[in-house]
């Protein structure tokens, strides 16, 4: 693939006004025509051809205002089709007929099939794969569809808008038409066939409209759905009430299938889900996956508004629709659930994915301007870095302005499709600040470090912060321009109180926001009684690394007083990290590993007090990863050392804490049906984190197998397996286990998706072998890429001292996968090789395994543009 370049946007020469599209459904041979009329715009030169996307195609027929083209007039190569002699201005109508083999169709983009089902994935660019077609966000009309099939097998025919009607043809086969009134862009264009169960409900709008509301899911598993259509829901409700959003369609319906490149879909009124995504019943689905589905359905139905009715101009605006629309699904889950524990889980997820992608080979901003797959930009940077940048923007204009500014944006932008600085805008507009400085988070790479270091005068009674912003090189940026740092920040006296300092100087300072916008800046407290400790970084306020030294007292301070209770588990994870990463250098050098005694005080304290919620008081309990402390070392990582400190302190916590532990295990047991709410899930984590302690502390099996076998809802049955399988490999109460929830589940693809993750973790050289042997069970299946994320992916994701053997057989075991994924299914590929990221920042005889597992990934023929766009900017 060529390199597209942001700077050489320009408008279509054509405006499409409309589309009709005719399928005729068939396995192998399905038959689109595309009727799609066009005029030439204003000033484009009448010699100007029209230029079509296509991927793959097969025409059969072009017509031009239903008259056969003659051949001279056009040209069709592999990506393009060209057409000339076109109306100087009069609108004109191209017909295009395609013929497309579902069936075969193995990339999972444009039209395909899934247990019998036809459906179609568009975005970024699958449309191009359906027919020829001006296929960019910036092209934007309004579609009907006509949609013919056999009854026998597809009597559910769905497209996106409304429908219109069908019939009966008497042959067996049977239409639909359906109408969308909305101008959307090709890469919302959904289609939906065969034969599925369905659950029904409705929601009434706010202005008193009624819409129907439908999730398809295989016949059977219409039960499974109750708690997506729950979500659904609920997030109609608040979007009406937090952002003013109401739904604009008669209908709207989710389908759930189970081949899917990624979590679900935005196709206006007619979204698709990976069934990972909808499909929840307590005995099949962890708290997380119920989090995980509300979440996600959420942030679909969210994008009817930001994505659809206001899209992206162009590809390198995806931050516009993605980072905006996975704020107001963090913000919907903060409201449903807790909202400090809400905050944690997206810390430590941006921390354990965006930042080591900000700081390896792959490393882009938030708005790129050049990319060679677009697929490969769909990342956390794009997604989670963006909700940040949106998150930092209200922080700055404070709730009653950003939410003006969200208001103007609506208004100003509906029914367009637009840029990130058409964003920015509204709020600079909504609010008369300038927010040029601010915009860098959206072009400049790399995760901002800010060092602080504070003295306190106790005669002037003032206290002096010297605070200094660096940002790390990133490919294609060696400088970097300093940032505008909302830094959130309080100053704790001794006694626990926060300092009210009479004055502040050197920074502007909004209510607790200290705003930092030079390279080095130094602030001024005035009025301050006795030396503070500072509490940097309140609810995480600027997506930033930070370097203070703070003794482990300040620390423990912080954990026991802040007010911000973000602040009080970050205060504790911080103080793991720093001994977890000292526990790693212990190890790697065979010393014996120390546990501070600091540390374990205060997670022992955070964890038994019962004024805390319990899901947070399990947050506290749950380390940083091996991966967390990797990052914090930076270079020269050993995985296996990190493991043994890490298992070290553990074990030292657990040993300390038995009956803080014990006791919580009772404490938190749960009696009646199971519920999935956050209260109920948070009794449920604390409960398993204080067993996770009582059995590393243990070195026999008993209490994780008899867990195992007294567990009653999946979350605390996977638990157990989990804890079993890692820390009791190869016992006889594992494999016993194993085969059970196996044969239990044997039927139920997202729980055999765990049976093969659980493994797939197992710490140790020796997974590599079980990995294998899993690999030619009767229930892998490398065509479904769930599965294969679920066996291959979450090894080379998740199992650091399994993938990283100091032999570097995990790399080359990848680099197969990889290939042979390829071949089949370039987006899956491409995504699980970015599990590579981090390979520069391995000891020197891992990382010569991975370049050399990298290169032969490289020297491949036949390489997807997905994969060797990847691998090519790994090696750079
Ligand atoms: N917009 C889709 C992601 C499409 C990915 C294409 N490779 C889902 C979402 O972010 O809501
Ligand atoms: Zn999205």
């Amino acid at each position: 693939g060529q390199i597209v370049h942001l700077e050489d946007y320009r408008p279509t020469d054509f405006v499409l006004e409309r589309v009709d599209l005719t399928f005729e459904l068939d396995p192998t041979e399905t038959k689109v025509e595309a009727r799609m009329i066009f005029h030439r715009r204003e000033g484009v030169s009448p010699s100007a051809p029209l230029v079509l996307d296509g991927d793959e195609l097969k025409m059969t027929g072009l017509l031009l205002d239903q008259e056969e083209l003659p051949a001279a007039l056009y040209e069709a190569t592999d990506d393009t089709l060209t057409i000339r002699g076109l109306p100087e201005t009069a609108p004109f109508e191209i017909t295009v007929t395609t013929v497309l083999s579902p069936e075969t169709n193995t990339k999972l983009m444009g039209l395909y099939r899934t247990s019998d089902v036809y459906c179609t994935q568009c975005e970024a660019e699958g449309f191009r794969r359906i027919t020829y077609f001006p296929d960019r966000p910036d092209v934007l009309a309004v579609y009907t569809v006509n949609i013919i099939a056999d009854k026998a097998t597809a009597p559910l025919l769905l497209s996106n808008g409304n429908y219109l009607g069908g019939a009966d043809m008497g042959d067996g086969r049977h239409f639909a038409s359906w109408f969308d009134p909305h101008p959307k862009p090709s890469y919302l264009f959904a289609l939906v066939a065969g034969d599925l169960g369905v659950v029904e409900d409705t929601f009434t709008t706010v202005s008193g409209r009624e819409v129907a509301l439908r999730i398809y899911v295989e016949h059977g598993k219409e039960p499974r759905a109750a708690y997506a259509m729950d979500a659904l829901k609920r997030s109609m409700k608040w979007d009406e009430e937090a952002f003013g959003r109401e739904y604009d369609l008669d209908i709207f319906m989710i389908v759930a299938v189970s081949d899917f490149n990624m979590g679900a879909m935005e196709n206006k009124g007619l979204n698709i889900f990976n069934d990972k995504y909808v499909l929840a019943d307590p005995e099949t689905a962890t708290d997380a996956d119920y989090a995980n589905i509300e979440a996600i359905i959420a942030h679909e139905y969210f994008h009817n508004w930001t994505g659809n009715r206001i899209t992206c101009r162009d590809w390198f605006q995806l931050c516009l629709k993605e980072g905006l629309t996975v704020y107001r699904d963090h913000e919907f889950s903060a409201d449903m659930r807790s909202r400090t524990v809400k905050r944690i889980a997206e810390v430590r997820h941006l921390k354990s994915e965006q930042f080591p992608e900000d700081a390896g080979p792959l490393a882009h901003p938030v708005r790129p301007t050049k990319y060679r797959e677009i697929n490969n930009f769909y990342t956390t940077t794009v997604y989670e870095k963006g909700s940040e940048v949106t998150r930092m923007i209200a922080t700055i204009l404070g709730r009653d302005l950003f939410k003006k500014g969200m208001d103007l944006y609506f208004e100003r932008h509906d029914g367009q499709a637009v840029t990130i600085e058409d964003f920015v805008a509204c709020f600079e507009a909504a609010s008369g600040r300038d927010l040029t400085q601010f915009s860098l988070w959206y072009h400049q790479a790399g995760t901002p470090l800010v060092t602080a270091s504070g003295s306190y005068d106790a005669d002037k009674q003032t206290y002096t912060l010297s605070l200094e912003q660096t940002i790390p090189p990133t490919p294609g940026q060696s400088a970097k321009k300093p940032m505008h740092i909302p830094l959130r920040l309080g100053l704790l006296l001794q006694d626990g109180s926060e300092a009210i300092p009479t004055a502040i100087s050197g920074a502007d300072v909004t209510a607790d926001v200290v705003h930092l916008t030079e390279r080095k800046q130094t602030v001024t407290f005035s009025g301050i009684p006795s030396r503070p400790v500072p509490s940097f970084n309140r609810d995480f306020s600027a997506p930033i690394n930070l370097h203070v030294e703070q003794s482990a007292e300040d620390r423990a301070l912080i954990a026991r007083h802040e007010v911000d209770l973000f602040a009080r588990w970050q205060a504790l994870n911080t103080m793991a990290l720093d001994n977890l990463v000292k526990a790693a250098a212990e190890a790697r050098s065979a010393q014996p590993v120390t546990c501070d005694g600091a540390l374990v005080d205060g997670l022992l304290a955070a964890a038994a007090e019962e004024e805390l919620e319990p899901a947070f008081r399990s947050q506290v309990l749950s380390l940083p990863s091996e991966a967390d402390i990797a990052r914090e070392i930076g270079s020269d990582n050993d995985p296996d050392a990190i493991h043994a400190g890490r298992q070290a302190m553990l074990a030292a916590i657990a040993a300390a804490g038995r009956d803080t532990f014990a006791l919580l295990v009772d404490k938190m047991s749960l009696s009646g049906p199971f519920r999935p709410d956050a209260e109920s899930a948070g009794r449920r984590a604390l409960r398993n984190a204080a067993l996770s302690y009582l059995v590393y502390a243990d070195d026999r099996p008993e209490k994780a197998a008899n867990a195992f076998r007294a567990a009653n809802n999946m979350t605390d049955l996977s638990h157990a397996l989990t804890l079993l399988a890692h820390r009791f490999p190869d016992t006889d109460e594992t494999v016993e286990a194993l085969a059970v929830f196996k044969k239990r589940f044997a039927d139920n693809a997202l729980v055999i998706d765990k049976w093969f993750a659980i493994q797939a973790t197992i710490p140790g050289a020796a997974t590599l072998d079980r990995i294998r042997t899993l690999m030619s069970d009767p229930l892998f299946n490398a065509s479904n890429p769930n599965r294969v994320r679920a066996l291959v992916g979450t090894f080379a994701f998740a199992n650091a001292t399994g993938f990283n053997r100091a032999d570097g057989e995990g790399y080359r075991f990848l680099a197969h996968q990889i290939l042979d994924i390829d071949a089949r299914n370039p987006q899956l590929a491409a995504r699980i090789l970015t599990s590579m990221r981090s390979w520069r920042s391995l000891e020197k005889v891992r990382a010569d395994h991975a370049r050399g597992a990298l290169e032969e990934i490289a020297r491949a023929s036949n390489l997807s543009a997905d994969v060797s766009d990847i691998v090519d900017r790994m090696l750079k």
